[in-house]
């Protein structure tokens, strides 16, 4: 088993599609194992997106996931971090069918997040779930 990070991100929070995002990975076996609702300071963004800082969209992408507030899942199941990599699509033209490839209208804001390695998803779930991490909830 593994778990991994998702960020429903503010975009499509605002557009009313958490359920339908959550229910793309549930339908597939996935699982919930941690869920939280909030909204990102600046620096935690820079934190969370470090790997990007010196890339030129960052300031455009903090601005992004700090325009509103987000939901943070934790998605457990077997394969789970590349599992729901697949069900998200590409960073760029996504393909119908998979979350991005659906829902998302711009490279910015394409609606969710999700861990690309085991080594970011313990990274990125100590960031948004330092409590369940540390007390190792699984
Ligand atoms: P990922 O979310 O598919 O893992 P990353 O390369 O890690 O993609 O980039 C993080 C986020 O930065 C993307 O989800 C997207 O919101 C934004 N982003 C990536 N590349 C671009 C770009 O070329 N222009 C604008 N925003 C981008
Ligand atoms: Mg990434």
């Amino acid at each position: 088993m593994e778990k991994t990070l998702v960020l429903v991100k503010p975009d499509a929070v605002e557009r009313g599609l958490c359920g339908e995002i959550l229910r793309r990975f549930e339908r597939q076996g996935l699982r919930l194992a941690g869920l939280k609702l909030l909204h990102l300071t600046r620096k935690q963004a820079v934190e969370h997106y470090a790997e990007h800082r010196d890339r030129p969209f960052f300031p455009e992408l903090l601005d992004h996931i700090t325009s509103g507030p987000l939901v943070a899942a934790i998605i457990t199941g077997k394969d789970a971090i590349a599992r729901v990599r697949r069900l998200i699509g590409a960073t760029a033209e996504a393909v119908p069918g998979t979350i991005r490839g659906d829902f998302a209208t711009s490279v910015t804001a394409n609606v969710v997040h999700g861990s690309d390695s085991p080594e970011s998803a313990a990274r990125e779930l100590a960031l948004f779930f330092p409590l369940e991490t540390t007390l190792g909830a699984d």
